[in-house]
């Protein structure tokens, strides 16, 4: 009975916050590497925003129960999430260095819960549906979407029918919904970058290049590889916090780049104190290798690139206080409702 009253009680938090502020998608390739973990958990504990979806470009099975996991423990039990099909069941392994952890199916094993029970990762929508869905039931040009990984789901967007949730192809549907694209990928002005060539590089172009009404906004390598964070999580973050675990997981105790995090805070919170654009003006291109030049085009003001404001040191430093303030966010939370009963 009393789970059943603290439940309740943290759906209608959830509700609470989410019936103000920005209406978020992210699409993660949460495996990898764990800085999708803190941007999820940044998402999912930030007042700003209503997490509308989750859809995973990864198709482990253990991506979505981590997914699921993670969520549910900040309290999203609402958030529906997606994954690509087909499933597997394979996990992250460092055969490069051997000096990384996979944390996927720990996190997904050991906090199971949310909408998708451990061993269910088949119940996940198919990434597309749920697109198509949550746009047509949003406002217009109301959905920022965060693309943090691959972008085999964009593209499937892109290319989709009218369907039960909408009259409107693909493209129309994405320019009548969504306020701006959030992309952490590539190197500006040009560079040759994991998330554009590590999955199938010729949708990573297929998305940037033909992607039209709405804007899109670079966060490139070079931004995060150098601001490292998660140190502060792991050592003073509660014991029961998932994320936390990740980053013990998968980097041994130590810090890691941010390049999801800063994507993240970026999609939610705007440019802030913490960004500014490198330019505004000119658009992306992405070759079919995966390897990105921005195109100097005065006529194009539909992109942008961020640059950082302050030192790498700085950013770094107000990264680690946004995660380990959002855990102990959630966790007041939690023990308030427990005393409030
Ligand atoms: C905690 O509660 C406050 C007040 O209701 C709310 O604004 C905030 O979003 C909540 N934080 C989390 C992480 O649930
Ligand atoms: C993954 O493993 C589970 C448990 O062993 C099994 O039931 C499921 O069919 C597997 N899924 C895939 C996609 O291989
Ligand atoms: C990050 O720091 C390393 C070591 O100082 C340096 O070689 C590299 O160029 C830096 N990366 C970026 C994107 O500035
Ligand atoms: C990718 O393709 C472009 C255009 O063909 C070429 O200029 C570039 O060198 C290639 N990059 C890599 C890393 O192969
Ligand atoms: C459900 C699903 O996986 N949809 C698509 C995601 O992207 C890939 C690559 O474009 C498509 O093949 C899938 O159909």
């Amino acid at each position: 009975m009393l789970g059943f009253v603290l439940v309740s009680s943290l759906i209608v938090l959830g509700c609470a916050a989410s019936t103000v502020g920005k209406r978020l998608i992210i699409d993660t390739d949460l495996f990898s590497d764990v800085d999708d973990a803190g941007a999820l958990l940044l998402a999912a504990t930030s007042p700003l925003v209503e997490l509308l979806a989750v859809n995973v470009n990864y198709p482990s099975t253990y991506s979505a129960l981590a997914a699921s996991a993670i969520l549910a423990h900040y309290g999203r039990t609402n958030t529906p999430i997606g994954i690509r099909r087909p499933l597997t069941n394979v996990t992250f392994f460092d055969s490069w260095f051997f000096e990384l952890g996979e944390y996927t199916s720990k996190v997904a094993y050991h906090w199971s819960g949310g909408s998708l029970q451990w061993g269910h990762a088949e119940d996940a929508w198919d990434p597309v549906a749920l697109y198509r869905k949550v746009l047509s039931e949003a406002p217009d040009d109301s959905v920022t979407i965060a693309s943090i990984g691959f972008f085999d789901n964009l593209s499937a967007l892109l290319n989709s029918s009218p369907d039960i949730y909408s009259p409107l192809p693909g493209p129309d549907l994405i320019a009548a919904k969504v306020l701006e694209l959030v992309i952490m990928g590539g190197e500006y002005p040009s560079g040759y970058e994991y998330n554009f060539w590590g999955g199938d590089p010729s949708l990573a172009a297929h998305v940037v290049n033909t992607w039209k009404g709405s804007p899109i906004t670079f966060s490139g390598f070079e931004i995060g590889e150098n601001v490292t964070s998660g140190l502060r999580l792991i050592n003073e973050g509660p014991r029961d916090d998932p994320v936390k675990a990740a980053y013990i997981y998968y980097g041994y105790n130590t810090a890691r780049p941010s390049f999801d995090p800063l994507t993240v805070l970026y999609a939610i919170e705007g440019l802030g104190d913490l960004f500014e654009f490198g330019v505004e003006y000119g658009y992306n291109h992405v070759e079919q290798n995966g390897s990105n030049t921005w195109v100097y085009d005065k006529e194009v003001t539909s992109q942008r690139f961020l640059r950082l404001k302050l030192s790498e040191d700085r950013t770094g430093a107000e990264v680690d206080r946004r995660l380990l303030e959002a855990t102990l966010s959630s966790q007041r939370n939690r023990s308030f409702t427990r005393e409030e009963l």
